[in-house]
């Protein structure tokens, strides 16, 4: 069986990847994930599962954000002559977290108008242990009044609970690519992915499905209103100056409207059940209460 890596890693040339994200709504490249590559002196590519479960366990994790993140701004910097408004997803561990430097680091290069807040976006994963520390909710909040959008990664596995999802401030949720990849294998997956997408709607969070292989999965996200796709049918993490390529030569994809009517047609319905439960809850209560219930269904709707 291959072995991890051995320390130090900085014998190690790190470089990141970057997988496309494209939007239902334009067809058109939004941004992308940018995913942690390492190549040994003798060229081979070494696979993230091999060193992050590693790193994450000896803390080392946060030496490597550190340093990675600098290098991250200089290529969000690059691509950002190209297209100004692009955003870039930054995979951060819980660890990274306790320590308010992600902060300090993001608050200086946005200071050196090195990026802007919107041109990157922090991906999380294991919310699970995100959800036990003050401090980590602190610095969640730091990011987000710097202006700086967080993604709940992997939502759908065991790590991403909803009870964490409506306690922290999170703009979008990014559907694990298993739920996506077996969606169309079986109803009760497509059930999954829907209610998963209504749930977002109704929380007023971006929807990111990741893990799309096929045409037909990314037709069906597109009929079901996600916002915003990533996977190996419409393009693989490749390195930068191929992704500059790319960026430049403005491909597109599958789009339209349609899903976004899909979800007006959705939020109208339940506003009328909602309005109808108002009813008929009235019908059954004491006028006196009237005031109270008509209060709570006004907060639901805002
Ligand atoms: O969960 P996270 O966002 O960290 O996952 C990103 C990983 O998923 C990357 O390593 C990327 O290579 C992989 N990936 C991206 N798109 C696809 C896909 O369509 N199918 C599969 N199997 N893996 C994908
Ligand atoms: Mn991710």
């Amino acid at each position: 069986p291959p072995h991890p890596p051995s320390f130090p890693y900085t014998t190690l040339f790190r470089s990141f990847h970057f997988q496309p994200k494209i939007s239902f709504q334009t067809g058109l490249i939004t941004g992308g994930e940018a995913l942690l590559r390492w190549k040994r002196p003798d060229g081979q590519l070494i696979a993230p599962g091999m060193f992050l479960p590693l790193a994450e366990k000896t803390g080392f994790i946060t030496d490597i954000t550190a340093v990675m993140m600098t290098e991250l701004a200089q290529d969000i910097a690059r691509l950002r002559a190209l297209k100004p408004d692009i955003q870039i997803a930054f995979n951060v561990s819980a660890l990274d977290l306790h320590s308010p430097y992600l902060v300090k680091m993001l608050r200086s290069f946005i200071g050196n108008h090195l990026i802007n807040p919107g041109n990157i976006q922090i991906e999380i994963t294991e919310t699970a242990f995100v959800d036990q520390s003050e401090r980590i909710r602190a610095t969640l909040l730091d990011l987000v009044a710097l202006g700086i959008e967080i993604v709940m990664d992997d939502f759908g596995t065991g790590y991403s609970s909803l009870d964490v999802l409506s306690q922290l401030p999170f703009s979008a949720l990014k559907l694990d690519q298993g739920v996506v990849g077996r969606m169309t294998e079986d109803s009760k997956n497509t059930h999954i992915v829907r209610s998963s997408l209504q749930l977002a709607r109704e929380l007023s969070i971006k929807t990111i499905a990741e893990g799309v292989e096929t045409e037909a999965v990314y037709n069906f996200l597109l009929a079901s209103g996600c916002n915003e796709a990533q996977g190996f049918w419409m393009a693989r993490p490749m390195p930068i100056e191929d992704f500059i390529t790319m960026i430049k030569e403005k491909p597109k994809w599958p789009s339209s409207e349609l899903g976004f009517l899909y979800n007006a047609w959705v939020s109208h319905l339940s506003y009328r059940r909602k309005v109808l439960d108002t009813v008929y809850t009235m019908t059954m209560t004491n006028p006196d209460e009237w005031q109270q219930i008509g209060r709570a269904s006004c907060r639901e709707r805002v």
